[in-house]
């Protein structure tokens, strides 16, 4: 029999993406039940051609379900998702709740698809955006070359925070657009953009930069920082892995960025690297910059493939090397990884049937 696979959460931005992918394969699988919060329930939304109307979660509702995606805030997903595992679903988690307990796998395909299939909680969580837009790059060359350390600078687009996120942006661009030479005097956005605009970035985002993505945490790290780092860690099965970051909000709709500058144990060169990246699974290399050919959100908006370019050996120290990564964070950092976690269960699942 096909399997039965569920989207809950499945009215955000996200949740549009993961229908439209799962269209795409729609032969493979048995019924798509799409789930979200009571407010949500009875909207009808389509996979491809099909009306599904939206089921409220609830403990009835993940019966005969085999493979459950979770888009879900934190609180939410700790709730829910351990009703959906118990109701006999593996889960798929989207949210921060479950990636680093060691019975959790955390799984990019790029990196470590096999650890998809120990899942003692019946559990596997996807990690964040950031964090997934770096990992096959990453995992390619450290199997290459074996990477020793790094420090991140991200450049993250205003639907890592969803649909607010999102139309926070399109009503700042909107609001400030066509007021000649704003931004050129002190305070002058600000004014434009009321306090009011401040939410949910903490500051206005149009015609500015915001570094902080996440909530404080001890030292002045933020959440996302400490993400890519402990995430970066568990995915590359590399705990001793050294890693800075910092993490930057900036007036793009889909697509964060980050400059990168990579250590490895070996010696590197900007030639055996691009060998590597030009083999590398859901990796595209972008790197001709004499061309202007080089990675941008928004040439990645829709892509599978994450984009790497900019490669440079760094000059000042040896076997390191510099490049830019971007991935749309909706597609790799959030629904593309999910659905190819679940083909790996999929396949998984049937060949044990
Ligand atoms: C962000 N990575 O960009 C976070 C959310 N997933 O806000």
């Amino acid at each position: 029999r096909k399997l039965n696979v569920a989207i809950v959460g499945a009215t955000g931005v996200v949740g549009s993406i993961m229908r439209r992918l799962l269209a795409e394969e729609r032969d493979k699988w048995g019924e798509i039940r799409l789930i979200a919060s009571p407010r949500s329930a009875g909207k009808v939304l389509n996979v491809g051609d099909e009306a599904i109307t939206v089921q409220a979660i609830g403990p009835d509702v993940f019966a005969g379900i085999d493979i459950a995606h979770f888009d879900l805030p934190d609180e939410v997903s700790a709730e829910w998702v351990p009703v959906a595992a118990a109701a006999g679903a593996v889960v798929i988690d989207k949210s921060a709740h479950f990636r680093m307990d060691p019975e959790v796998p955390l799984v990019c395909r790029e990196a470590n698809p096999e650890a998809a299939r120990i899942r003692p909680k019946g559990i596997i969580a996807n990690a964040n955006c950031t964090t997934l837009a770096l990992i096959p790059t990453l995992a390619a060359l450290n199997e290459a070359f074996g990477l020793v350390s790094m420090s991140v600078a991200s450049y993250q687009a205003a639907s890592g925070s969803g649909k607010e996120g999102l139309e926070a942006l399109y009503a700042q661009v909107d609001k400030t657009a066509g007021i000649e030479r704003i931004g050129t005097d002190h305070g002058d956005v600000r004014a434009v953009l009321g306090a009011e605009y401040d939410t949910p970035f903490g500051a206005p985002l149009a015609l500015n930069v915001v570094p902080k993505v996440g909530g404080w945490k001890d030292g002045g790290w933020t959440s996302e920082e400490l993400k890519v780092r402990n995430e970066s860690r568990k995915i590359l099965g590399l705990p001793e892995l050294k890693v800075a970051s910092t993490c930057v909000r900036v007036p793009v709709a889909v697509g964060h960025s980050q400059a990168v500058h990579a250590t490895f144990a070996n010696e590197v060169s900007v030639e055996a690297a691009h060998r590597v990246l030009d083999a590398a699974e859901g990796v595209d290399l972008v790197d001709d910059p004499a061309n202007g050919v080089y990675p941008m959100p928004i040439d990645s908006v829709g892509k599978h493939g994450t984009q790497v370019g900019r490669v440079r050996q760094s000059i000042d120290f040896p076997n390191s090397l510099e490049f830019f990564v971007v991935g749309d964070n909706l597609m790799k950092g959030a629904a593309l990884n999910s659905i190819e976690t679940a083909e790996l269960v999929r396949q998984e699942l049937e060949a044990n049937a």
